[in-house]
């Protein structure tokens, strides 16, 4: 009894051993996919930092677009040629605005500094 129950161990022990490892790597992966999934739909963003603008490559046609101002004063994003967008962004804020739907490079200035300047690469 006592040898068959040793026996049972010897077998059912390395089997539950294998499944939890399984279903550990089983997570891992779908969480990693989940990380890839966000990462690929993660909002674009303009950050404003020291006067600066840092832009994203390039941003899909009508994408929502996050400005990050980092600055202790409000900048704007505004696009060169009127209307096609404008956001002003206070002090330590985040303002957001959408892409125009016309794939193209617009140039954009800050209203306020007139040493701002950037290129918004639309596609
Ligand atoms: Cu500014």
């Amino acid at each position: 009894m006592s040898r068959r129950k040793t026996l049972i161990a010897l077998f059912v022990l390395p089997v539950v051993l294998l499944l939890s490892v399984l279903s550990v790597s089983v997570a891992t992966a779908r969480t990693a996919h989940h990380d890839a999934a966000k990462s690929a739909i993660a909002t674009p963003t303009i950050t404003i930092q020291a006067f600066s603008y840092t832009v994203p490559a390039s941003v899909r046609h009508g994408a929502l677009i996050n400005v990050v101002n980092k600055d202790g004063v409000a900048h704007t994003v505004t696009s060169n040629r009127a209307g096609k967008f404008n956001v002003s962004v206070p002090a330590h804020s985040t303002r957001s605005f959408h892409a125009p739907g016309t794939p193209m490079k617009y140039g954009f200035h800050c209203t306020f500094h007139g040493g701002m300047a950037g290129v918004l690469k639309v596609r």
